[in-house]
């Protein structure tokens, strides 16, 4: 294999920070935590993390707010621990990639500060996306954009004037025709990549450039948090110009050998989705089917083959997703309890037996399933801002449970955790599925060992074979693997092959239902 591009067939862990392990005892993750974990990421067999944002921040959308985007928020660390993570992450053979937040800052960050100080006209106020309101009186927004998380995307300052914020209206968004806000940027990724990181996650890679004139939506556009965008209706993402971003922040990049970048891209569009991915643009994009499949045969082949054709022809290889920090834990979305589970242990093994990049999410291992918090626990932005239309994404936000048989589970020696946790997480800590040879955990390991070792798992084609109503089966045009998955109700006879590792109990030569298996 290329080592230069090692990313091509990684398999990511997505760290929320916040969420994964506390050392110093406020109840809230931080990157020492991670250090002190690095022995079972290692163990689990991931080749690279992906870190939520760390940096300073007010934690308006825990930290998607970024006041200083070259430094550590003290919540998480400081430098040094970010130093220290790296060296070691690097010595357990896992890279370290971080999340930068280009399309907005923090409406603390110094920019949008003295922005305030400086009033209409301003250079400082040309750094970000201030306007006359419309109106009469200036006191309607400028135009009809709604915020992703709910309310106008337009709020206005007491001298008459309104900026612009396709979230939260502590998070101003950037104005990208100015050269400032790109130099400033290329300053961030340099200042990391002189650090030692290994790529980068880009936040709403689909933002950033906004259209001449600003021109409404047009009112039969879907909108909402996690819908991909139709730029010929909406106009706030896809805008032609984000090419020229990507460019620069590919060119930075390859200046240092061996780092990768990949795009949050919530694009409709195939062939506009394919655009930001180029040897001149984003070497990976997320494109999210998979999260938006239900566990039905059918729609989870139709995710896979769109996903594999919006990447056909760019040259860069497929991502894989099932569950993130914005949306409802897996196992959950799959059925409620064990059903749920081992529907998340089926979908599992079809992920890693695809060709490309897995991402997968703190604690899918752990098999943990969204949390009901009570309306008081809720933090997230999208709740605080429009309650009673949406839950917000807490839920899938839960502390990790390490080890023991009550709350914080190991994640803290503190007293709270900065989400409660449910008791019934007893069962489902780190601890104990190491020791279990059934447990979730111990089935990634083994399926993530084989993926890693065994020669079946090559080549970028698939194969589609026939198969029963509500299965289907693929193989690895390369290296031959088979994949089977049955999400009908009943027993089905499996294709021939011996097998390399089933999500559940076989059944003799039957597959049975909520199963897969690999066979080679
Ligand atoms: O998410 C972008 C996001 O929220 C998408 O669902 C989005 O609403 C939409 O479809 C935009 O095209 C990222 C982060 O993953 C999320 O946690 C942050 O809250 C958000 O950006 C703001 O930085």
């Amino acid at each position: 294999a290329d080592e230069s591009a090692w990313w091509r067939d990684a398999v990511f862990y997505q760290v929320y920070v916040r969420s994964f392990a506390d050392a110093n005892d406020d109840g809230v993750g931080d990157l020492d935590g991670i250090r002190s974990r690095l022995g079972y990421l290692e163990l689990l067999g991931v080749d690279a993390l992906w870190l939520t944002p760390f940096f300073t921040s007010p934690m308006a959308d825990h930290g998607y707010d970024v006041a200083d985007p070259r430094d550590v928020d003290p919540l998480f660390g400081d430098l040094d621990a970010f130093d220290r993570l790296v060296t070691e992450a690097h010595a357990h053979n896992i890279r370290v990639t971080i999340d930068l937040v280009p399309n907005h800052t923090s409406d603390r960050h110094p920019w949008f500060q003295a922005a305030l100080r400086a009033g209409p006209g301003s250079p400082e106020r040309a750094r970000y996306v201030f306007r006359e309101g419309g109106g009469f009186d200036g006191s309607l927004p400028p135009n009809n954009w709604p915020s992703q998380f709910g309310g106008p995307a337009w709020t206005r300052l007491p001298d008459g004037q309104w900026y612009l914020h396709l979230f939260a209206p502590e998070q101003p968004d950037l104005n990208w025709d100015n050269p400032e806000v790109s130099a400033d940027l290329a300053r961030t990724l340099r200042f990391w990549l002189d650090r030692g990181v290994d790529g980068f996650r880009i936040d709403v890679a689909h933002g950033m450039a906004k259209p001449v004139g600003l021109p409404d939506v047009d009112p039969r556009a879907e909108l909402g948090s996690g819908v991909r965008h139709d730029n010929a209706l909406d106009p706030r993402f896809d805008d032609d110009g984000v090419h020229e971003v990507h460019r620069m922040i590919r060119k930075v990049v390859d200046e240092y050998p061996g780092r990768m970048a990949v795009g949050e891209i919530w694009v409709k569009d195939d062939e506009r989705w394919a655009r930001y991915v180029r040897p001149d643009e984003l070497h990976l994009g997320f494109n999210f089917r998979l999260v938006e499949a239900e566990f039905d045969a059918d729609a989870v082949r139709a995710a896979i083959d769109h996903s594999l054709a919006a990447v056909r022809g760019t040259g860069a290889p497929p991502t894989w997703t099932l569950s993130n920090h914005d949306v409802v834990r897996h196992v959950t979305r799959y059925g409620d309890g064990s059903i749920g589970r081992q529907r998340a242990r089926a979908m599992a093994l079809v992920e890693l037996a695809l060709p490309g990049v897995v991402y997968l999410y703190n604690g899918e291992e752990l098999g943990l399933p969204n949390v009901e918090l009570p309306d008081w626990a809720l933090q997230d932005p999208i709740w605080t801002r429009s309650r009673h239309t949406r839950r917000g994404r807490d839920g899938c936000r839960v502390p990790l449970p390490w080890e023991g048989d009550t709350p914080p589970f190991g994640f803290t020696e503190g007293v709270t955790t900065w989400l409660p946790q449910p008791n019934e997480w007893a069962g489902l800590t780190a601890e104990s599925q190491l020791e279990d040879p059934d447990s979730m955990l111990s089935f990634y390991r083994h399926a993530l060992e084989l993926r890693k070792s065994h020669q079946a798992f090559t080549g970028d084609e698939l194969e589609w074979y026939g198969a029963p109503a509500g299965c289907f089966a693929f193989r690895r045009k390369g290296g031959g693997l088979i994949c089977a998955l049955n999400t009908s109700g009943a027993p089905v006879p499996l294709p021939p092959g011996e097998v390399l590792l089933a999500s559940g109990p076989m059944d003799g030569n039957q597959l049975p239902p909520d199963t897969a298996v690999w066979l080679v």
